[in-house]
């Protein structure tokens, strides 16, 4: 009874203290503490908030989970304030199955953004309610070519695309897709995720079913 007891503290601390982590681009703080709240988990902007640049077409979003199952929108925000006119969708909303690390390594930004400074949002949909990080990037030209050491998928992470009302509405933009020639709407041959990063839809339905019989075990 008390080892159970204990374990159950143990279990309800990792949680409380560890949602998810951004890796990259560098987050304004790594704390998870108040990463429920918005915009970015208790963190603003300052003088030594690190910048990372952040290609236009395809720049990777990597980040650490303690979640089984959570929804991810990749935000693009145009400018210094997490609340500014513009933002957008820069991939589509993810489902991840699986705790550990994830990366998404083509989120892309509207090309009218190279030059100027913004913000990556990264929200998650968990199952504790909603969840923020953000990192402050430069927009360059191109995509991403190496790959950070912090991409990487951990072993049985799995993603595929998702749909989420409450992520779908902080998009404010009048476009929630890059403009110009090229969308996010659907992944193509030379725009996809990490292989293996998506399933069919009958294998992720089996993994959430999975997940809520985790949970309604506990
Ligand atoms: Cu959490």
């Amino acid at each position: 009874m008390l080892a159970k007891s204990i374990l159950l503290s143990i279990l309800t601390v990792s949680v409380a203290n560890a949602h998810f982590t951004l890796r990259h681009p560098a987050p304004f703080g790594k704390s998870a503490a108040n990463q429920d709240q918005g915009p970015c988990g208790g963190y603003t902007l300052s003088d030594s908030t690190p910048v990372t640049e952040f290609h236009v077409d395809g720049e990777a979003v990597a980040y650490s989970s303690s979640h089984p199952e959570v929804k991810v929108l990749f935000r693009i925000i145009e400018g210094n304030s997490p609340d500014g006119p513009n933002s957008f969708k820069g991939y589509p909303i993810v489902e991840q199955f699986g705790a550990g690390d994830f990366c998404e390594p083509r989120v892309t930004a509207p090309k009218s953004l190279v030059g100027k400074q913004g913000i990556v949002q990264v929200v998650q949909n968990a199952v504790d309610g909603m969840l923020y990080a953000c990192a402050y990037v430069r927009f360059v030209n191109g995509a991403l070519s190496d790959l950070p050491d912090t991409c990487k998928n951990g072993t049985g992470v799995d993603a595929g695309f998702g749909e989420d009302a409450a992520l779908e509405a902080l998009v404010s933009g009048s476009s929630d897709a890059p403009t110009g020639s090229q969308t996010t709407s659907a992944p193509t041959g030379t725009n996809t995720p990490s292989s293996g990063s998506l399933k069919s839809i009958s294998l992720v339905a089996g993994v959430v079913g999975m997940a809520v019989a985790v949970f309604g075990g506990l």
